[in-house]
Order: C-alpha cells, then sequence, then structure tokens
C-alpha cells in the first residue's frame, strides 16, 4: 500500500469546544481514510505512480492516464488537503500570525483583522464543498482564494500556507447550516507556528 492515513498529531477531543470529539473522529478516521484507500484503489493498476509522493502527483495531474485523472485529483487531493489541516490545528492555538508571516501579512493586508475578514468572506462564500486558502503564488505574493471540491492549490503552481476545509462534514455535527459560527471558531485552533513554517517553506 503506496499511502497511509497519518495519525491525527492529537486526540479527538484536543480541539474542543471549538471542533467537536465526534467530527474530528468521523473526518481523520471516516472521510480522510476513504480518501486514502480511494487513491490506493485508484492507482493500483499504475504501479509507477504509486510509488510517487502525493504532492508529486498532484503537480502533474496533466501527465497522468486519463483514467485515474479524475480519482486521483479528488482523492489524492483529499488526502494532501487533510494531511496539512490536521498539523494546522493545535490545542490552546489561536491568536494571531507570528514571525515573517505577521509582517508579510500586514505588508500585503494591512493589519490581521482586514486579513481575517477577506479569509473569512472567502470561506464563507464557497458554494457546496471546498477550502478556503492563504497560498504563496509565483511571484512569491500572498494570496487568499477558495478551491473546490478537493482541489488543491498545488496543482495551479500555488504552495499553500493555511487551509480552511468548509466541506458540511468538517462542522455539521456540531454547527449544522451555521457556517460562519465554525469558521469562527476554527481561529481559536489555528497553530500559528506551523503556519509560519508552512511560510518560510513556500517562499524558499
Ligand atoms: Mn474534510
Amino acid at each position: 500500500m503506496a499511502y497511509t492515513l497519518p495519525p491525527l498529531p492529537y486526540a479527538f477531543d484536543a480541539l474542543e469546544p471549538y471542533i467537536d470529539t465526534l467530527t474530528m473522529e468521523l473526518h481523520h478516521d471516516g472521510h480522510h481514510a476513504a480518501y486514502v484507500a480511494n487513491l490506493n484503489k485508484a492507482l493500483e493498476p499504475y504501479p509507477e505512480f504509486a510509488q510517487k509522493p502525493v504532492i508529486t502527483l498532484l503537480k502533474e495531474l496533466d501527465s497522468l492516464p486519463a483514467d485515474i485523472r479524475i480519482a486521483v485529483r479528488n482523492n489524492g487531493g483529499g488526502h494532501f488537503n487533510h494531511s496539512m489541516f490536521w498539523l494546522m490545528m493545535t490545542k490552546n492555538g489561536g491568536g494571531e500570525p507570528v514571525g515573517s508571516l505577521e509582517k508579510e501579512i500586514k505588508k500585503q493586508f494591512k493589519d490581521f483583522t482586514l486579513f481575517q475578514e477577506q479569509f473569512n468572506a472567502t470561506a464563507k462564500t464557497v458554494f457546496g464543498s471546498g477550502w478556503a486558502w492563504l497560498v504563496v503564488d509565483k511571484q512569491g505574493q500572498l494570496k487568499i482564494m477558495p478551491t473546490a471540491n478537493q482541489d488543491s492549490p498545488i496543482s495551479q503552481g500555488l504552495i499553500p500556507v493555511l487551509g480552511l476545509d468548509v466541506w458540511e462534514h468538517a462542522y455539521y455535527v456540531k454547527y449544522h447550516n451555521k457556517r460562519p459560527d465554525y469558521i469562527n471558531a476554527w481561529w481559536h485552533v489555528v497553530d500559528w507556528d506551523e503556519i509560519e513554517d508552512n511560510y518560510q517553506h513556500a517562499i524558499k
């Protein structure tokens, strides 16, 4: 088996009360596990591709055999996005950006509150299932953007720094149809040290 489900780096209840235990359990052991299983299944006839890191597959979607391209886009994207997402959150997270990202956010968005408003607006207006992202673009600039389904910014040549899963499976158990409440709660668990690490890697 080429791809494996990474263990959640904290207990299912670690992000309470902002993200509830049942959601974390279903999201990691159910949804993320299914993306991994479906990715492995799709790549079974193509061992030469199954050896590649998932990030490489997502960067080179067009080079994949046509019959597995959509499965890799959806399930490889799901695996990659969620693997990042768990690490972007932590118990006792929240607050504001640190280090060089703090400076760059101030430079490009004026202040953290304005950045947050823009990110929230993007997250709220994703129609159906998708993600809101802070990415570094090809010019090294920060950019807020949505993606649909499990599409990863990686496939557009962009490097994700911060991402928020706004699929209903990420919040419906606790927040029902109130996606904005979930978005507001999620800021309390963002691991800004991890996001700064992501930013450092992105601008290298
Ligand atoms: Mn999800």
